[in-house]
Formats: C-alpha cells, structure tokens, sequence
C-alpha cells in the first residue's frame, strides 16, 4: 500500500520538475531579446551628409565665432523642419588668452514627447572645431583653425539624423542630443572637454535617470576604425560589446574593430566620472585617421557608407534597447506553459494523490 502511493506521488513530482524546467525552444523571444536581432532601420546617411557639409560651409566653428552661432541655428531649424523639439541654450562662459571673454553655449534637443518619469538615453557630440591645425606637417596650415568636417560637424550630422529617425520612424523620445561647446580646444591655452564638463558639474539634468550615453566623435571618415576606447571598455563593457556585436551581426566589422584602442579624454569622460554607462564611438585618430587635427579634415574625408555604418548599427542598438524594455516582450519571456500545467494537471494529479492516499489508509 504504501508502495502504491510512493508511485503516485514519485510520478507526480517528476511531472511537476519537468513542467518547471526551462526547455529549449520555449522562451525563444525572450532569447531574441539579448541577442542582437535585425530590425529594419531608417538612418539617412546622404541626410547626415548635407548636415555636414552644411556646417563645414559656415567655415571653423570656434568657440565665440559666427559660425558656431550658424551651428546652433542649424540645429534649430533642422529639428523644427521635421518633428516637435524642444531646444535648450545653456550658456556659459570662459576666459580665452588675454582676459578675453568668450561666450560658450551647450545645446540641449529633447523631443517634447519625452516621458520625464522614466529613464532617457542621451546621444552626444561636440560641434566646435579646432582653433590650431597643430598636427598639419606644414608649419603655416599648422597655425590655421581645422575646418572639422569630421572631427566635429560628423558626430552632430550622425546625432541629429538619429534623432530625427528614432521620432519619425520608431516613435521613441525617451532620450536627449546633446551637443557640447569648446570640447577640441585642449593644449591652446585651454583645456579639452570644457563644454561636457561644465554640463555634467551644472547639474542640468539629474544623471540617475540617464540609461546610458553614446558619443559620436569622428565618425564619418573614409575607411573609419572604431576600436574599443579605454575608459568606455572599462566602466561601460556591456554596452560596448553589445555596440560592436551589432555592428558584426550587420556587416559592418571592417569599421567596428575588436580591438583596444587607448583612453581618449572626450566627452564621455565627464559622465563616466559621475558613474553613467557611457562610450565613445570615435576613429582611430593616431594610426587611422590622418588627417586629424590638419587643415586636410574637409568634406572630401567623408564616406556616406561610414555614415550609415555608424548611423544603422547604434539605431540597431538603440531599437534593441527598446524593445527589450516593452512590457509584451518582456511577458513572452515567461513560460506560460508552465502555469498552465500547473493549473490543469498538477494541482488535480496532487488531490487525486491525496485522496488516494486518505482511502488507503
Ligand atoms: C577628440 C577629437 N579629441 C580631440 N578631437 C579628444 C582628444 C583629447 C584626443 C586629447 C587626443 C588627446
Ligand atoms: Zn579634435
């Protein structure tokens, strides 16, 4: 008799572990969700071209020139032409070389869409470029201002199409741009990151309720390499490999290379310092980009196909994000089947034990 019962009992428990074990093939979506999965993408690389070749016509874009005052009205009439923005002038100011003050200016673009009560992404660039072509082997271009169609006009070109692709085509708007002033003017009589800097110390925005950051610097150059920078390999690994990751699933691991590249004070740096997952997508400027910091960074060092590169594979990060965050797939990744079962045939296999149990007794 008791025999009987440890039968009963024994087939019941195994029915239930097996119901409660995770099974291949069951949760595939909630697998999708941490793979890199393919999703139609929108990012307009000749778009994000005539943003750059818009900025570099203004001429170089040193801090407290016309033509940074240009960019800004750029940004402006950009974002209004296409959806509903709010834009923000945070405005400081900064002493240059002989007591002269300059007037500096960090732009904030927020779709008005946005939900302040949940965490935002930010997408970063600086649109300054650089007062001194100091790496220009000739001597005389070397005291000429860089006209920064790369390093500069290419991360704001990549940061606005993005925005404006992540709105019109996704319907996201749980993230900011934020373009930053005076970030390329170190060792002239000023430091670097001034503008990020004084962003992050401002106090602006409250930094627990940013996700994460991407920093788009020199991203538009012909034959780009995007190595791993130092600091963001360090404090925001996850979000590096997921970057490069969807940059091979994509195809496009001839610019997004496994490899190390050193630790770059950029615009990152500051967010990074204040604990925000932070990375800085920038070329490989010592033995890669050669025209950096020369009077050669023009028009001519940019490939639309760099562009989309860069522009395909974070909107492919970004909707990957997104949708790993909505509620209905975040209820496919249970498995249902298992409280089914645990209604319909376990709990009636347990009281038929039990009243078994109660009659042979
Ligand atoms: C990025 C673009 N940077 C300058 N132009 C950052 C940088 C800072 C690179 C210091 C090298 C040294
Ligand atoms: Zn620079």
């Amino acid at each position: 008799m008791n025999k009987k019962m440890f039968v009963v009992f024994f087939l019941v428990l195994s029915l239930f572990l097996f119901e409660s074990t995770p099974q291949v093939g069951r949760n595939e979506v909630n697998t999708s969700i941490h793979n890199t999965t393919t999703k139609i993408t929108y990012f307009n690389a000749t778009r994000a071209f005539n943003l750059i070749k818009a900025q570099v016509e203004f001429g170089p874009r040193i801090p407290g020139s016309n033509a940074i005052e240009n960019v800004r009205n750029l940004v402006v009439n950009t974002l209004s032409s296409s959806e509903s923005w709010m834009i923000e002038f945070q405005n400081f100011s900064k002493l240059w070389v002989g007591n002269l003050n300059i007037s500096l200016v960090n732009i904030i673009c927020t779709p008005v869409s946005i939900n302040l009560s949940q965490p935002y992404f930010l997408l970063l660039a600086h649109y300054d470029s650089r007062i001194i072509a100091d790496m220009d082997p000739d001597p005389v271009l070397a005291t000429q201002p860089v006209l920064g169609a790369n390093d500069g006009a290419s991360g704001v070109a990549v940061g606005l199409e993005l925005g404006i692709v992540l709105r019109e085509y996704h319907n996201i708007s749980n993230f900011r741009i934020v373009l930053f002033d005076a970030e390329d003017q170190g060792g002239t009589g000023w430091d670097w990151i001034i503008g990020s800097s004084y962003f992050v110390s401002s106090g602006k925005l409250n930094l627990t309720d940013v996700s994460f950051a991407i920093l788009f610097d020199m991203v538009g150059g012909k034959n780009a390499q995007f190595k791993r920078e130092g600091h963001s390999y360090q404090h925001s690994k996850s979000l590096v490999n997921e970057i490069w990751d969807t940059a091979e699933h994509l195809g496009y691991n001839e610019y997004f290379i496994k490899e190390d590249l050193g630790k770059i004070t950029d615009d990152h740096l500051p967010f990074i310092d204040e604990g925000v997952i932070a990375v800085d997508i920038i070329d490989d400027f010592r033995s890669n980009y050669k025209a950096w910091h020369t009077s050669s960074d023009t028009l001519d060092q940019i490939s639309i196909n760099t562009l989309e590169a860069t522009g395909r594979t974070v909107e492919t990060v970004l909707l990957n994000f997104e949708s790993s965050n909505t509620p209905e797939i975040t209820f496919t990744t249970s498995n249902s089947t298992t409280s089914i079962n645990l209604i319909f045939v376990i709990i009636p296999l347990f009281l038929l034990t039990f009243i078994r149990f109660r009659r042979i007794k």
